[in-house]
């Protein structure tokens, strides 16, 4: 018998190592551990031996059990943590979504306006943010004492106000003005700075796209249905729109380009501050001595600029009503655009 115990708990090991499933556990249960099974008739022979054999197989059939209980035991714990876990494995479980990341709003209309302009035959131009005096002031006609030179206005870099954070786009025309030779058709987009406050309404940095042109025969007309194409491609086709009498130092004449207010179609709301128009714009005739100081002769070229403020777009399309919001990187704010 204690060899039969032994094949026994070879026979018991093999069986127990191919055991795949719970069912297939409690088949080997029923096999040998019930009453009537393997071990059930073993200890019924064991009663049944001499006095004197029982001492040696008794311990070795104690020996037996403890084996194939324990392994039994842990089988079982481990075949009903894998059922769990194929319960809980949802294969119909959407994957999780990873976040990609996105073009930033400003960003955004930037790009699109460039498109539209580039449909138009305009070529893309960029400059560096710090600049020097002449050009971003002298050569654009601003007199000596134009109070946007102020302390106030502009970013001085150098304590002899050589040296400054460009205020507007407007240098980057002026080299290239001295770089090329007319016909120039060239946007402008960047980001510019101003000593202000910051307020729902104005920070210290934001973004313009300008515009210039020069050739032989440009007109005012040829800005406004250049300016009028832009609005109908930007706002949507029909856009209403009407042109200001406005100034600026280096244009002569001046413009202001305003569209109908798109949130109440002209009855007056909180955008356009109840008079019905947005202005989006800022334009005109490149003064002569402009044309001058980048190096072109007025006699021979005229030329016509543009220039408009980002962030401001962009706050009307989102429907916000503080600029702040768009450089807090709010996602709630950032996912809004698309
Ligand atoms: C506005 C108005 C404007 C220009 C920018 C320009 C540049 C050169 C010569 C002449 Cl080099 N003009 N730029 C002209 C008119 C208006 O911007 O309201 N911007 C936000």
């Amino acid at each position: 018998m204690q060899e039969e115990l032994q094949q026994l708990r070879t026979q018991f090991e093999r069986e127990l190592a191919q055991i795949a499933s719970l069912q297939e556990l409690e088949q080997f249960r029923q096999r040998h551990l019930v009453r009537r099974g393997t071990l059930g008739q073993l200890r019924e022979r064991f009663r049944q031996l001499p006095a004197e054999q029982k001492p040696i197989v008794g311990r070795l059939l104690h020996e037996l059990e403890q084996f194939v209980q324990q392994r039994y035991q842990a089988l079982q714990r481990s075949l009903q943590e894998r059922a769990e876990e194929q319960l809980r494995f949802d294969l119909w479980l959407p994957g999780r979504r990873s976040f990609l990341g996105g073009r930033h709003p400003i960003q955004q209309v930037l790009d699109e306006i460039v498109a539209i302009f580039t449909r138009l035959g305009f070529q893309v131009a960029e400059g560096p943010d710090i600049e020097d005096d002449e050009h971003n002031f002298t050569a654009l006609n601003f007199p000596p004492e134009h109070p946007a030179r102020d302390m106030q206005d502009t970013f001085f870099l150098t304590p002899d106000r050589q040296w400054l954070l460009r205020t507007h786009t407007s240098p980057v025309q002026i080299r290239l003005m001295r770089a090329l030779r007319p016909p120039i058709r060239a946007i402008v987009p960047g980001r510019v700075y101003r000593n202000e406050e910051i307020t729902p309404r104005s920070l210290a940095e934001f973004h313009q796209v300008e515009g210039l042109v020069v050739d032989r025969s440009v007109s005012f007309t040829e800005l406004k249905g250049v300016l009028v194409a832009f609005a109908q491609a930007f706002y949507g086709p029909g856009t209403e729109y009407r042109f200001r009498p406005s100034f600026f130092p280096f244009t002569e004449p001046s413009a202001e380009m305003d569209i109908r207010c798109f949130l109440c179609q002209g009855t007056g709301c909180r955008v356009c501050k109840g008079n019905g128009w947005l202005e989006i714009c800022g334009c005109g005739m490149v003064h002569p001595a402009v044309l001058r100081n980048g190096g072109i002769d007025p006699e021979e070229f005229l030329g016509y600029a543009f220039g408009m403020g980002i962030e401001r777009i962009a706050l009307l399309r989102l429907g916000l009503d503080d600029i702040r919001l768009l450089y807090q990187n709010d996602l709630r704010i950032l996912r809004q655009c698309r």
